[in-house]
């Protein structure tokens, strides 16, 4: 039995050297609800096909890795409940033949494992507030440590310690850059008043970074930071009212450990009427279309 299953689209796309983005399964199963999650799954695959950029969405299906799903199994990380499954999670749902939406670590790496250089998400996973007591810090940082492979994202969430997070980030020698702002920005926020050391202008020196990291770096990823437009960006006071609202919330759930964060964003969407799942649709497009244009550039340098 293979380990994982490339689709047919995908594999052709990699075999002649055309530009494919990876995409993760958690943002729809967990990130985003029912029913706009197929409607936006499908969307960003459209949008790189739109660029001639193959879309390669990868989730755990009956046990088995699958880099790039049919309609079929589009529909089913969109409506089944299925498991979170970060890098440690994947050997275990093999064994039992489950299912699971990957998140930004085990999309990362399993994308990785298939040759593919290139991924766009929403938001990366960090350091959550009170890890100092907790530990709680997401796989996607120690993950993108060892894994060839660029990801885009809108920075992280204000829920998260973002200070602390670029702190690790920095410690595991991943680079982050900003796409042409030197602003860390936070998901739902165009700015998070950090500061980043880096910024870049163009994709092409974006696959230049890549090509230079292979060759002089130990196997790291790199994160690229692209902020929501500030005319799309959720407006600053309504983010701050409804943060502080969804971690009472939270803590009078007694939410814990990975179930914080997808409780925190349904709840962000429910309190805030729609408007952070708008922005949260917003964003990710906004990545998918610069991950399309990297992979051409990385094409390109090859
Ligand atoms: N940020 C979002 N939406 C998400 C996630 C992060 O805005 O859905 C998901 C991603 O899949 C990320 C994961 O990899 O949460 C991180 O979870 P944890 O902190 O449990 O590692
Ligand atoms: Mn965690």
């Amino acid at each position: 039995m293979k380990s994982f299953q490339l689709s047919k689209e995908v594999e052709a796309a990699l075999k002649s050297g055309k530009p494919v983005v990876a995409l993760e399964s958690t943002i729809i199963s967990h990130g985003l609800p029912r029913p706009q999650n197929l409607a936006a799954a499908i969307e960003f695959e459209e949008i790189l096909r739109a660029k001639g950029v193959t879309p390669a969405t990868i989730a755990i299906l009956d046990g088995v890795p699958q880099i790039g799903l049919d309609d079929e199994g589009v529909k089913r990380i969109a409506n089944e409940d299925l498991a979170k499954a970060s890098v440690r999670d994947i050997p275990i749902l093999a064994a039992r033949k489950e299912s699971g939406a990957t998140t930004v670590a085990a999309t990362a790496h399993l994308a990785s494992l298939a040759g593919i250089r290139v991924f766009a998400t929403g938001g990366l996973g960090g350091v959550h507030r009170g890890a100092n007591t907790t530990f709680d810090e997401s796989a996607d940082l120690s993950t993108l440590a060892v894994t060839p492979i660029t990801v885009v994202c809108a920075g992280v969430k204000s829920v998260l310690d973002i200070s602390a997070t670029l702190e690790r980030l920095e410690s595991l020698s991943v680079p982050v850059i900003g796409w042409q702002t030197k602003e860390f920005p936070a998901f739902w926020l165009n700015k998070s008043g950090l500061q980043i050391d880096w910024s870049l202008e163009t994709t092409d020196q974006i696959a230049e970074a890549m090509r230079s990291q292979d060759a002089l770096g130990h196997g790291q990823g790199i994160v690229i930071a692209n902020p929501i437009p500030e005319e799309l960006q959720w407006d600053p006071e309504e983010h701050n009212r409804i943060i502080q609202i969804a971690f009472k919330a939270a803590d009078a759930a007694g939410v814990h450990g990975k179930a914080v964060t997808p409780f925190l964003l349904g709840f962000i969407v429910e309190e805030s009427k729609g408007r952070s799942l708008a922005v949260n649709l917003d964003l990710a497009r906004n990545n998918v279309r610069l991950a399309g244009e990297i992979a051409k550039s990385w094409v390109r340098v090859q």
